[in-house]
């Protein structure tokens, strides 16, 4: 504690976030979404470790691509090269994500902090699946096969037996308040062709997806619509392939990054969303739009599990026909085997997939935020 003014006040609970980025933006957008979350939510005071800070700098606003020894500020976070925690003091709070394994020096300095009094909260935030033995692993502890110190293991999810997802105080109500007027003047200023198209879809996914399955599918049926396409190889590829194709009611927008804090409001400005990997599919559950989600592609298939396992959570918001419709579709989308006949009957559905996806939105809501999972469990392990 510390008297100030005659005021007691709490210090800031001290935290270290690793973050190793394996590729594309997931991981980095993962550590950034939490790093702010406990930064301005739970009044964290957050040092993040990464060892790509050219990959952060995209999304986020302020983090320059190269860190400079000290360290670089940006919305209240302090982001500093892996390589500097080698000699660090642990804070109170370590947050490892994804398994990426801490420097040695940094392990043994939290066992050396512990020995000393200086109890130190080690967490493991692991990837997110809807898998049901995620249940049965979140909160689990594991002891340090060398070292006199634990780490316990968080699991985001579906359910209220895990941590839930990243929900930021007030985000369903700014979403809900989002108007048509705020639609037309962010695609807009984004410099989409058509900022009032009637129809938006927003794409953002992997160049190993079947992008030319889904050119012929958009070709083929005759309503307009406006793709908005975030930058990146499957991005160019749908737009190339379009152009090879004969469809005058296709509009192609490629629109540029924004930062993080911004991406919500482009998801809410479209109709329907093909996003992909673990930020941007939760975030397009959190927009309670009808979506297809582009998952990250593992060997022997084990996606396709993954996969099932959230569709299976998530279809009971949708009625029946919606639900096999939707089901369909992801698998197509997911498998090569997109038809023309399924995305029509997908956009045929978007009021109906629109109403269960708004459904799911306020159960994950009322599961409340996995930022708040993670200052529970960093609290406790502090007493
Ligand atoms: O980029 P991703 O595919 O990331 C990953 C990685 O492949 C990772 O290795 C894998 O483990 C993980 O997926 C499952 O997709 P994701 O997770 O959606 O991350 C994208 C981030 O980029 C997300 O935080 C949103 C952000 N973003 C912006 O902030 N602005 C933008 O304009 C765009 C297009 C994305």
């Amino acid at each position: 504690m510390i008297e100030a003014a005659g005021k007691t006040i709490e210090p800031r609970v001290t935290c270290d976030i690793f973050c190793h980025v394996i590729d594309n933006f997931g991981d980095a957008g993962v550590c950034w979404r939490l790093a702010r979350g406990l930064s301005e939510e739970e009044g964290f005071q957050v040092t993040l470790y990464i060892d790509d800070a050219v990959t952060l700098s995209k999304i986020s606003s302020g983090v320059p691509p190269e860190l400079p020894a000290s360290g670089a500020s940006s919305s209240g976070i302090l982001v500093r090269r892996w390589e500097d925690s080698e000699t660090a003091v642990p804070s109170d709070v370590v947050i490892e994500t994804f398994g990426c394994r801490l420097p040695d020096s940094f392990e043994e300095a939290i066992a050396r902090e512990t020995l000393r009094g200086h109890k130190v909260a080690w967490l493991n935030l692991e990837y997110l699946s809807a898998e049901d033995w995620v249940e049965e692993c979140h909160g689990l502890p594991s002891p340090h096969p060398r070292l006199p110190v634990t780490k316990t293991f968080l699991f985001p999810g579906f359910t209220r037996r895990t941590g839930g997802v990243m929900i930021e105080h007030g985000l369903l109500d700014a979403r809900d308040r989002f108007s048509a007027s705020d639609r037309h003047s962010l695609l807009e200023t984004l410099g989409a062709k058509k900022p009032d198209a009637p129809f938006n879809l927003f794409f953002f996914s992997y160049p190993t997806a079947p992008i030319g399955q889904l050119a012929e599918a958009l070709a083929s049926d005759p309503r307009p619509v406006q793709v908005i396409a975030a930058p990146g190889r499957a991005g160019e590829m749908l737009g190339e392939a379009l152009s090879r194709l004969s469809a005058p009611q296709i509009t192609f927008s490629p629109v540029p990054a924004v930062p993080q804090e911004s991406f919500d409001r482009v998801l809410w400005a479209c109709d329907a969303l093909i996003i992909r990997g673990e930020d941007s599919f939760v975030r397009a559950q959190l927009a309670g739009k009808p979506f297809l989600w582009t998952i990250y592609p593992q060997d022997e298939d084990t996606h396709i599990v993954k996969l099932n396992a959230f569709l299976d959570r998530m279809a009971v918001e949708y009625e029946e026909d919606a639900a096999r419709v939707w089901r369909e579709t992801s698998l197509g989308w997911n498998q090569a085997s997109l038809t023309p006949g399924l995305w029509s009957r997908f956009r045929d559905l978007t009021p109906e997939l629109t109403h269960g996806s708004l459904l799911w939105s306020r159960h994950l809501a009322s599961l409340g935020s996995l930022t708040r999972a993670v200052a529970t469990a960093a609290k406790k392990g502090l007493k």
